[in-house]
């Protein structure tokens, strides 16, 4: 099957990465809308606008199916694309609550994201819907003493990091600068005590390892894109039975990329952070 996956940058390579590690077999179209980027502060009705547009171009590739890899995206453009376009569309934010649910052990559950995210509030409404559907932490005890209602399990903090995308943009995610911009931004999350993370915007887990030498490991990282890959498997399956009995597709090429902006810059930057050749 064929994949359409699409960021505003290169923040959705970690999305992509992940896809590749635990579905091999998986053809992926990826589309970096880098003339565009940053999306972090633009209104909701440019990023349907957007989305509409990277949505129409994918499935022109082929796409039989949509990873929304952008956390600003998934949070203010998902509903309108999912009913816009009838092929399966998964966004970052229900996979990524779930994944923090499960994690939490003191029911305290911090977030990074872009300013839009952070400003949709789609985590915290995520959170608890989970929480309603019947997700639970793996921690029994936890879920004791908040079944008893002695125990909150909420977003008890977002912060906007806007500074982190235009640092990986630019290739410079290991940088000293990366480091000083990161510790700023997270003086206050530490203060607060949370014990589980949200890296909430796609070009942050490639600032993880910056992110855990600050916060230290009593704070658990969670990435989305775990949660991401366990739907798209099973967006996959239904995809599967529609299709049994077809002859399956030539094995071809393995990933497309298309960019809005310059390929170079696109190239270099991702070849640094995927450590391969694009
Ligand atoms: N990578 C996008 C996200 O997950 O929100 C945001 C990028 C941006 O353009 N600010």
């Amino acid at each position: 099957h064929i994949i359409g996956v699409f960021d505003s940058g290169v923040g959705g390579l970690t999305v992509m990465k992940e896809i590749q590690a635990q579905i091999p077999e998986v053809r992926i179209v990826y589309f970096g809308d880098t003339a565009r980027v940053p999306y972090g502060n633009r209104p909701k009705d440019e990023l349907i606008r957007f989305g509409e547009e990277i949505v129409t171009f994918l499935i022109g590739q082929g796409a039989e199916g949509i990873v929304v890899a952008c956390n600003t995206s998934s949070s203010t453009a998902l509903p309108w694309l999912r009913e816009r376009f009838d092929i399966p569309i998964i966004g970052m934010i229900e996979p990524g609550a779930r994944l923090a649910v499960e994690a939490t052990r003191r029911g305290q559950i911090g977030l990074i994201a872009t300013e839009a995210t952070v400003r949709s509030r789609a985590y915290s409404a995520a959170i608890s819907q989970v929480l309603a559907r019947g997700v639970v932490p793996k921690d029994r005890r936890l879920v004791e003493a908040w079944q008893n209602g002695e125990h909150a399990i909420a977003l008890s903090k977002a912060q906007a990091c806007p500074l982190f995308v235009p640092l990986v943009e630019a290739g410079l995610a290991g940088s000293a600068e990366a480091r000083g911009i990161a510790r700023t931004y997270l003086a206050s999350l530490k203060e607060t005590g949370v014990d589980t993370l949200i890296l909430g915007c796609t070009h942050y887990p490639f600032l993880a390892p910056v992110i855990g030498e600050i916060l230290g490991d009593t704070v658990k990282l969670v990435d989305p894109a775990q949660g991401v890959v366990a739907e798209l498997k099973r967006v996959l399956r239904r995809l599967d039975e529609r299709d049994y009995g077809q002859p399956a597709a030539k094995p071809g090429w393995k990933v497309r990329y298309f960019v809005s902006g310059d390929p170079d810059l696109f190239r270099r930057v991702g070849n640094t952070l995927l450590k391969e050749s694009i």
